[in-house]
């Protein structure tokens, strides 16, 4: 009998209301199953908020730097029990090893920057226009957020949302993705060992149908994150529009790396292999482009195309696997699907792109690493996110024609460009339309102190990540202190004389 988890509301572990459950599976191993899961409903969001409301009266008066020692006391044990986590994303969610540590990693690196930013919680000091006066800023808790996240970062998204939103002096109901629901709940067991007190961190499960839904229409809740499609992305924010809730939405990508003439090419090539296929392609950051200068082009594809095709690919939690399955069926089905469209469209597929069955690997959704080339600008397979591990190579002639085909879709979160030329990379860092630009480096790779998300399509325009998150889970309280004594009027009292 596979293990039955729960929800954690009022520092409670507790079934579902409707007492129905559902499944999560290893991706890598469709036949075992991870774990049962309450299928939640609004009536078990209703519990949560009012939970969290309630605690959110004492947590908010709990001083920021206290808060901030509990987000400490978090990293110490995630520390501790960093091996455990990364097995099972291996199993849960299907990342390699390595890359699942590095997950864990940047969940450890967030509970530590917060437990910092406890002690430097600035507002903002001001002169008055007038005599014998202040104005001062404290930054203050918004009440109970809403966070739903994804699959694809099972650890690390949650910590970038929960961290910040508790730091802040929010309570928090985290609903996490139905298809890694296990990680999610150790890491609310995590925090609940750390000691928060009831009510302030809440875990329910279940489909956004009915969960996140019912977190978007509360009238308690008010704030909301989500990471993952535009599509969900545009549904929730036009909800939050109605409820007037702040929303801060990370959505999709169809990142691109350039690489000019005068690049190292080896360089590239790592780079690249580590962009488009780490994570099996499944990052908003990852490499879904590459667009090569005509100089550099077919010497690249050539070692490109090799590396690719070498690729270890096999259960994750093997030391020496490079690539994992990708998440569940139907996403690999969508996957394939836009493999056809791709020849479809006249791209030529060079390697890969097909089920990958051998051996172990015939339970799992695995694929083989594809790299198209003679990808046009306009074609689907150039435009639309895949969040799996295929790579459209466009040939350029020029920087500006380069960085035109980059900035030619809807999104705009990460992005990357090989060169030694300084200007150019300069010039790039300034035409490039995506909230993040690597150079030399891949499109991945972002790191927690700094602020995290996308131009157009790929957001609402907020930041996760680093100093400004905050202004996502904080509310500004401007503040005036008159000590003249006497009735001062602002812009009516002028105090140059003329
Ligand atoms: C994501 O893909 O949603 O920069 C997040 C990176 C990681 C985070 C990715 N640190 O690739």
């Amino acid at each position: 009998m596979a293990e039955r988890f729960k929800n954690y509301i009022g520092g409670k572990w507790v079934d579902a209301r409707s007492k129905e459950t559902f499944e999560s599976r290893m991706p890598a191993d469709w036949n075992n199953v991870v774990g049962l899961f309450p299928k939640s409903n609004k009536d078990d969001i209703d519990d949560a908020v009012k939970a969290a409301k309630e605690a959110f009266k004492e947590w908010k008066r709990v001083p920021v730097a206290k808060r901030g020692e509990l987000l400490g006391r978090v990293g110490d044990l995630m520390v501790k029990r960093k091996e455990e986590v990364a097995l099972l994303m291996t199993q849960e969610m299907g990342k390699v090893i390595k890359e699942a540590r590095g997950d864990t990693q940047e969940g450890i690196d967030t509970a530590y920057y917060a437990f910092g930013e406890g002690r430097r919680f600035f507002g903002k000091t001001s002169p008055s226009e007038l005599q014998n006066k202040v104005a001062i800023t404290f930054l203050r808790p918004i009440g109970v957020a809403g966070l739903i996240s994804p699959w694809n970062f099972p650890i690390a998204i949650p910590t970038w949302k929960m961290f910040p939103a508790l730091l802040a002096g929010n309570t928090v109901i985290l609903k996490p993705a139905s298809d890694t629901p296990a990680l999610a709940t150790k890491l609310v067991e995590i925090m609940a060992e750390a000691g928060f007190p009831a009510g302030v961190v809440n875990l329910v499960h279940g489909p956004g149908s009915a969960v996140g839904n019912a977190i978007l229409e509360h009238k308690d809740i008010g704030v909301v994150s989500f990471t993952g499609s535009s599509e969900v992305g545009r549904h929730i924010g036009s909800v939050c529009g109605k409820t007037l809730k702040r929303v801060s939405l990370e959505l999709g990508g169809k990142n691109a790396q350039i690489v000019l003439d005068d690049a190292d090419i080896d360089l590239a090539v790592e780079g690249v292999l580590f962009g488009a296929f780490g994570t099996a392609g499944q990052r908003c950051t990852a490499t879904s482009r590459l667009i090569l200068q005509e100089g550099i082009h077919d010497r690249l594809v050539e070692k490109l195309v090799k590396r690719a095709e070498d690729m270890k690919i096999g259960k994750p939690w093997d030391e020496s696997v490079d690539l994992g399955p990708v998440i569940n069926e139907s996403s690999m089905n969508k996957i394939l699907e836009y493999v056809e469209i791709g020849k479809k469209e006249g791209a030529k597929l060079m390697c890969g792109g097909y089920r990958y069955t051998e051996g172990a690997c015939k339970d799992g959704w695995f694929l083989k690493p594809a790299v198209f080339t003679e990808v046009k600008q306009g074609m689907r397979i150039e435009q639309e996110e895949i969040f799996g591990p295929v790579l459209s190579v466009v040939k350029v002639k020029t920087f500006e024609e380069a960085v035109e085909v980059l900035n030619g879709v809807e999104y705009g979160l990460s992005s990357s460009i090989y060169t030694k030329d300084v200007n150019l990379a300069f010039r790039a860092i300034e035409d490039i339309d995506t909230g993040i630009t690597y150079v030399n480096g891949p499109t991945i790779g972002a790191e927690c102190h700094m602020p995290f998300g996308g131009t157009k399509n790929t957001g609402n325009g907020h930041r996760e990540g680093g100093w400004t998150v905050y202004e996502i889970f904080t509310e500004q309280k401007t503040v005036y202190i008159d000590y003249s004594g006497k009735l001062q009027k602002a812009q009516i009292d002028v105090s140059i004389e003329k």
